[in-house]
Protein backbone atom coordinates (compact mmCIF):
# COMPACT_ATOMS: atom_id res chain seq x y z
CA UNK A 1 0.00 0.00 0.00
CA UNK A 2 1.02 3.57 -0.08
CA UNK A 3 3.45 5.51 2.31
CA UNK A 4 1.32 6.77 4.82
CA UNK A 5 1.02 10.86 6.20
CA UNK A 6 4.46 10.43 7.83
CA UNK A 7 6.23 9.18 4.89
CA UNK A 8 7.02 5.90 5.77
CA UNK A 9 5.49 2.67 4.94
CA UNK A 10 2.85 0.66 6.46
CA UNK A 11 4.32 -1.59 9.13
CA UNK A 12 4.07 -5.13 8.39
CA UNK A 13 2.26 -6.82 11.41
CA UNK A 14 2.27 -10.77 10.74
CA UNK A 15 2.59 -12.98 8.11
CA UNK A 16 2.42 -17.03 7.51
CA UNK A 17 0.89 -19.90 6.02
CA UNK A 18 -3.43 -20.34 7.22
CA UNK A 19 -5.95 -21.85 5.02
CA UNK A 20 -8.42 -20.18 3.34
CA UNK A 21 -12.10 -19.97 1.65
CA UNK A 22 -14.01 -17.46 0.14
CA UNK A 23 -17.53 -17.87 1.65
CA UNK A 24 -19.68 -14.89 -0.29
CA UNK A 25 -18.73 -12.09 -2.13
CA UNK A 26 -20.88 -8.97 -1.73
CA UNK A 27 -23.90 -10.89 0.17
CA UNK A 28 -24.15 -13.58 -1.93
CA UNK A 29 -23.30 -17.23 -0.85
CA UNK A 30 -20.03 -19.25 -2.83
CA UNK A 31 -19.49 -22.54 -2.52
CA UNK A 32 -16.21 -23.39 -0.60
CA UNK A 33 -13.05 -24.07 -1.89
CA UNK A 34 -10.44 -24.50 0.54
CA UNK A 35 -6.43 -23.57 -0.49
CA UNK A 36 -3.56 -23.06 1.74
CA UNK A 37 -2.96 -19.27 1.56
CA UNK A 38 0.34 -17.16 2.35
CA UNK A 39 -1.35 -14.31 4.60
CA UNK A 40 0.06 -10.72 5.46
CA UNK A 41 -1.39 -8.42 7.54
CA UNK A 42 0.17 -5.25 6.64
CA UNK A 43 -1.18 -1.75 7.61
CA UNK A 44 -5.06 -1.85 7.22
CA UNK A 45 -4.86 -4.92 4.66
CA UNK A 46 -5.21 -8.46 4.69
CA UNK A 47 -3.46 -9.63 1.64
CA UNK A 48 -3.85 -13.03 0.39
CA UNK A 49 -0.89 -14.75 -1.76
CA UNK A 50 -0.64 -18.52 -3.67
CA UNK A 51 0.57 -20.71 -1.31
CA UNK A 52 4.89 -20.81 -2.58
CA UNK A 53 4.58 -24.20 -2.11
CA UNK A 54 1.98 -24.74 -4.65
CA UNK A 55 4.08 -22.51 -7.00
CA UNK A 56 6.89 -23.79 -9.32
CA UNK A 57 9.87 -22.15 -7.72
CA UNK A 58 11.39 -20.38 -11.15
CA UNK A 59 7.69 -18.64 -10.84
CA UNK A 60 7.70 -17.36 -7.00
CA UNK A 61 10.24 -14.42 -6.68
CA UNK A 62 9.93 -12.78 -2.87
CA UNK A 63 8.69 -9.14 -3.15
CA UNK A 64 8.07 -9.30 -6.93
CA UNK A 65 4.75 -11.83 -6.77
CA UNK A 66 1.66 -10.51 -6.83
CA UNK A 67 -1.22 -10.77 -4.11
CA UNK A 68 -4.42 -12.68 -5.38
CA UNK A 69 -6.33 -10.38 -3.10
CA UNK A 70 -6.29 -7.91 -0.42
CA UNK A 71 -9.21 -7.39 2.01
CA UNK A 72 -9.55 -3.93 3.77
CA UNK A 73 -9.52 -4.35 7.54
CA UNK A 74 -12.07 -0.73 8.41
CA UNK A 75 -15.38 -1.47 9.50
CA UNK A 76 -14.77 -5.85 8.92
CA UNK A 77 -15.76 -8.37 11.58
CA UNK A 78 -14.06 -10.80 13.39
CA UNK A 79 -16.05 -14.47 14.55
CA UNK A 80 -14.62 -17.86 15.45
CA UNK A 81 -16.69 -19.34 13.25
CA UNK A 82 -16.42 -23.27 14.05
CA UNK A 83 -20.39 -24.16 13.25
CA UNK A 84 -19.27 -23.46 9.56
CA UNK A 85 -16.94 -25.66 9.59
CA UNK A 86 -15.77 -29.57 9.98
CA UNK A 87 -12.52 -28.12 10.76
CA UNK A 88 -11.58 -26.80 14.39
CA UNK A 89 -10.04 -23.65 14.55
CA UNK A 90 -11.80 -21.43 12.22
CA UNK A 91 -12.94 -17.71 12.11
CA UNK A 92 -15.15 -15.51 9.46
CA UNK A 93 -13.63 -12.41 8.57
CA UNK A 94 -16.72 -10.08 6.68
CA UNK A 95 -15.59 -7.15 5.05
CA UNK A 96 -17.85 -4.12 4.59
CA UNK A 97 -18.64 -5.24 1.48
CA UNK A 98 -20.22 -8.30 2.21
CA UNK A 99 -16.88 -10.90 1.61
CA UNK A 100 -16.54 -13.08 3.64
CA UNK A 101 -13.84 -15.72 4.32
CA UNK A 102 -13.10 -18.21 6.74
CA UNK A 103 -9.72 -18.80 7.97
CA UNK A 104 -8.30 -22.13 9.77
CA UNK A 105 -4.97 -23.53 10.97
CA UNK A 106 -4.62 -26.81 12.37
CA UNK A 107 -2.19 -25.17 15.58
CA UNK A 108 -4.35 -23.57 17.82
CA UNK A 109 -2.09 -21.11 18.99
CA UNK A 110 -1.39 -19.74 15.68
CA UNK A 111 -5.08 -19.33 14.40
CA UNK A 112 -5.47 -17.76 17.84
CA UNK A 113 -2.52 -15.55 17.39
CA UNK A 114 -4.08 -14.64 14.02
CA UNK A 115 -7.58 -13.69 15.30
CA UNK A 116 -5.76 -11.60 18.07
CA UNK A 117 -3.77 -9.55 15.73
CA UNK A 118 -6.40 -8.87 13.21
CA UNK A 119 -8.71 -8.62 15.96
CA UNK A 120 -6.60 -5.28 17.21
CA UNK A 121 -6.19 -3.95 13.93
CA UNK A 122 -9.97 -3.67 13.28
CA UNK A 123 -10.26 -2.03 17.02
CA UNK A 124 -7.67 0.31 16.73
CA UNK A 125 -9.44 1.45 13.29
CA UNK A 126 -12.86 1.59 14.61
CA UNK A 127 -11.74 4.23 17.31
CA UNK A 128 -10.24 6.33 14.42
C1 LIG B 1 -17.40 -29.18 0.42
C2 LIG B 1 -16.01 -29.50 0.93
C3 LIG B 1 -15.62 -28.54 2.04
C4 LIG B 1 -16.65 -28.55 3.16
C5 LIG B 1 -18.05 -28.25 2.64
C6 LIG B 1 -18.45 -29.20 1.53
O1 LIG B 1 -17.76 -30.12 -0.56
O2 LIG B 1 -15.97 -30.80 1.43
O3 LIG B 1 -14.35 -28.91 2.54
O4 LIG B 1 -16.34 -27.55 4.08
O5 LIG B 1 -18.94 -28.36 3.71
O6 LIG B 1 -19.70 -28.82 1.00
P1 LIG B 1 -17.39 -29.92 -2.13
O7 LIG B 1 -15.92 -30.15 -2.25
O8 LIG B 1 -18.21 -30.95 -2.80
O9 LIG B 1 -17.78 -28.52 -2.51
P2 LIG B 1 -15.56 -27.75 5.46
O10 LIG B 1 -14.28 -28.44 5.15
O11 LIG B 1 -15.35 -26.35 5.97
O12 LIG B 1 -16.45 -28.54 6.37
P3 LIG B 1 -20.23 -27.42 3.96
O13 LIG B 1 -21.07 -27.49 2.72
O14 LIG B 1 -20.88 -28.04 5.15
O15 LIG B 1 -19.75 -26.04 4.23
Amino acid sequence: SSPDSDGCPPELEKAGLLNKTKIAEGGRKLRKNWCSSWVVLVGNSLVFYKDPKSQSPSSWKPGSSRPESSVDLRGAQLHWANELSSKKNVFKLRTVTGNEFLLQSETDSLIREWYNTIKNVIDRLDRE
